[in-house]
């Protein structure tokens, strides 16, 4: 991260186009910064309000959607064929960080808000690394509501973006930037980074659980082929024997293939060796359906339906066409074959 000393000396993003919030003037720029920096402000003020409305609850599994919803942001990343790793990481003061390899959230001024686009997907609502993007990536997230959420709900966020040449870096306190955006060193890399420390004010624990977290990112594993996401406890009570931090790295070629795979190793044995693997995509609808299954000699069925890479544990259309596909394929094999 850069030393404040840095900011105003590296800085360009900001300085040239705009003026601090809070800064009062009569230029119209001036004005409409002002104005853009209020709707920001009355944004964030509703989400500190009413925490469950965006993030479902401010219990443990609000605390851990926060991480999901900023890892879903790497995954629409690496699902546009741009990030192929992950890193996650829970830090000893509180801290969750998450590190990708992907383009980098753009630094460039939006005209409408006269900010750095990385400033704007960090404080609007809804602005989440959702533009500029397009065709299938969606993952799913806290109801896909956007990083603005979790930072207006975290005592403080870092954010480090590797793109167009440099390293830029911006710190944010309940979700307000406390400097413009700095452009640090040059570099050729890329890729974004989002640390956040949760709000204790808002949240009933800020303890993660590490189980939770590799459950989750081992799913996330088998339902982005290829991708690489590793997860690593760095907090003092969480060392393995040898005083080293846990960590666990997931990375599946076959996709929902291995992700059957692995149930059925824990389930006894299989009735065929293969693993039944059908795809199909609506390019026009922008649709794509994967189906992966393999028969056990249980008896008790084991169906797991997601859509945008969010397990749908009531089922619905989707595994209801499924279900209904299958009976009636077996009963015409059934009935041809006498
Ligand atoms: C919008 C546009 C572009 C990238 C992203 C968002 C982006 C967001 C996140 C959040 C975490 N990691 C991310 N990586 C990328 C790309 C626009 C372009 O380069 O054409």
């Amino acid at each position: 991260m850069a030393d404040s000393g840095d900011l105003n000396e590296n800085n360009t993003a900001s300085t040239e186009e705009g003026v601090p919030a809070g800064a009062s003037g009569d230029s119209p720029e001036e004005k409409s910064y002002d104005a853009s920096a209020i709707t920001v402000l009355e944004g964030l003020d509703a989400v500190r309000k009413r925490p469950g409305m965006y993030i479902g609850s401010t219990g443990e599994r609000g605390l851990h959607h926060l991480v999901y919803e900023v890892v879903d942001n790497s995954v629409d990343e690496a699902l546009a064929g741009h990030a192929d790793t992950i890193d996650v990481t829970i830090l000893p003061d509180g801290g969750v960080r998450v590190v990708d390899n992907g383009r980098g959230i753009p630094v460039d001024i939006v005209p409408s808000e006269k900010k750095p686009a990385v400033e704007v997907v960090l404080t609007v609502l809804h602005a989440g690394g959702k533009f500029g993007g397009g065709g299938y990536a969606v993952s799913g997230g806290l109801h896909g509501v956007g990083v603005s959420v979790v930072n207006a709900l975290s005592q403080k966020v870092s954010v480090e973006v590797k793109r167009d040449g440099y390293r830029w870096t911006q710190d944010y306190k309940l979700g307000v930037p406390t400097a413009p955006l700095a452009r640090n060193e040059a570099t050729d890399e890329t890729g974004t980074t989002v640390t956040f420390w949760a709000d204790g004010d808002i949240f009933e624990t800020t303890e993660y659980s590490f189980e939770t977290l590799s459950r989750r990112f081992q799913e996330m594993a088998f339902l982005n082929k290829g991708l690489t996401i590793a997860l690593t406890d760095e907090r003092e009570a969480h060392v393995d024997e040898e005083g080293k931090p846990l960590t666990v790295k997931y990375h599946y070629e076959g996709g929902i293939v291995d992700f059957v795979k692995y149930l059925n190793s824990r389930k006894g044995e299989v009735v065929h060796p293969t693993v039944i693997d059908i795809e199909a995509e609506d390019k026009e609808r922008m649709l794509s359906v994967e189906v992966a299954m393999q028969w056990n000699t249980q008896y008790t069925e084991g169906v797991y339906s997601f859509a945008n890479t969010i397990h749908t544990h009531e089922g619905g259309t989707h595994e209801e066409g499924f279900r209904s596909a299958m009976t009636g394929l077996i009963n015409r094999y059934a009935r041809d074959k006498k």
